[in-house]
């Protein structure tokens, strides 16, 4: 008896000693996190996994990259710094949350800058798009890629029909100063607010609006709490992914082309759900009861008329971007 024991236990330390021999043989996977305010579901969010899966699979595992999704790693803005200093390791935000640390990205994000959707990508797709990404090295961080997302439409617990009903109402914006002087161009009162905040701050009348794209109007349900949706497209900001430039520095240079290019190619993807996305989220809302008003060309340029003076307050390098955006045809 004794001996089988002895025997057992001989096996067991050989057993071991192997599996630590083996673990060693294998290098540990790189663990990455990526944060997202979005939920699981969301056009973006699907878009990280999309990214997660293409570095996995091109790696051979030896790349993780994990989604936190629903704030789970915090509110863009304090997620954004923890990048910077390195602590999280990438996250998928708008431009305009970054807008605050990379000012360039303005000339990115002003109203009614883009003639469409197509425009906009051959920008980011092009030189003008690698040339802010390597603006992003400057302040600690790395551009990884860019999604979809749409256009943004104010909407207000009080019907608005024109842009001069918007005089006056507290509307809440993003934490960026570009969004602060946009809605203060239309002569109302901008109120800076993390995303998570504006359900409530809408529900008890802290704001009387806020913008955004239908999908997220849909996905925060502040539907319920601001049924006025008007559909003046002012912007049309991009989502941006960033990583940490120290992390990044620490990778080998192949990996570090392997995570952007699939950053790059996880995109064709989440432009399809997104657009997809966009027309179930319009659908549903109305179906909710949200009162939409359409608006009409000559309303349109009301609005652009409305917001001309905020490229007239743009330092030079800014308008020079804008310009050169213009230009692509
Ligand atoms: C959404 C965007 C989020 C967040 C949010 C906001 O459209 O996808 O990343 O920036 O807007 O308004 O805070």
């Amino acid at each position: 008896m004794k001996k089988i024991v002895i025997a057992l236990v001989l096996m067991l330390f050989t057993a071991m000693f192997i599996a630590t021999g083996l673990s060693e043989a294998q290098p540990k996977p790189i663990v990455m996190k990526l944060a997202e305010t979005h939920p699981q579901d969301y056009p973006t969010t699907k878009g990280d996994y999309e990214f997660a899966r293409l570095v996995k699979e091109r790696s051979n595992g030896r790349i993780i990259i994990e989604v936190f999704h629903s704030k789970q790693l915090g509110e863009e803005r304090a997620v954004i710094e923890q990048v910077q200093l390195g602590a999280i390791d990438m996250t998928r935000v708008s431009i305009s949350a970054v807008s605050s640390f990379v000012r360039e990205l303005d000339a990115f994000q002003l109203p009614y800058l883009y003639r469409d959707a197509n425009h906009m990508w051959k920008v980011l797709n092009g030189p003008i798009g690698a040339d802010i990404f390597k603006k992003h090295e400057a302040v600690n961080f790395v551009g990884v890629g860019w999604f979809e997302g749409g256009s943004r439409n104010f909407y207000t617990k009080k019907q608005v029909k024109t842009v001069s009903d918007l005089k006056g109402m507290k509307i809440r914006v993003q934490q960026a100063p570009l969004m602060v002087g946009m809605v203060e161009a239309l002569g109302a009162v901008a109120t800076p607010l993390p995303y998570g905040e504006v359900y409530s701050a809408l529900q008890t009348g802290v704001v009387d609006g806020a913008e955004n794209n239908w999908p997220s109007y849909l996905t925060t349900s502040h539907y319920e709490v601001a049924k006025y949706f008007i559909t003046d497209e002012h912007t049309r900001v991009p989502e941006i992914t960033v990583g940490s430039k120290r992390v990044f520095d620490k990778l080998s240079k192949e990996d570090r082309a392997l995570i952007l290019k699939a950053a790059q190619d996880a995109v064709p993807y989440q432009i399809k759900l997104w657009n997809d996305f966009e027309k179930v989220a319009e659908k549903t809302v109305r179906e909710k009861g949200s009162v939409i008003t359409e608006v009409t060309p000559a309303e349109k340029q009301n609005f652009m008329d409305a917001m001309k003076p905020l490229y007239d307050k743009q330092p030079a390098e800014i308008l020079a971007v804008v310009k050169k955006i213009r230009d692509v045809k």
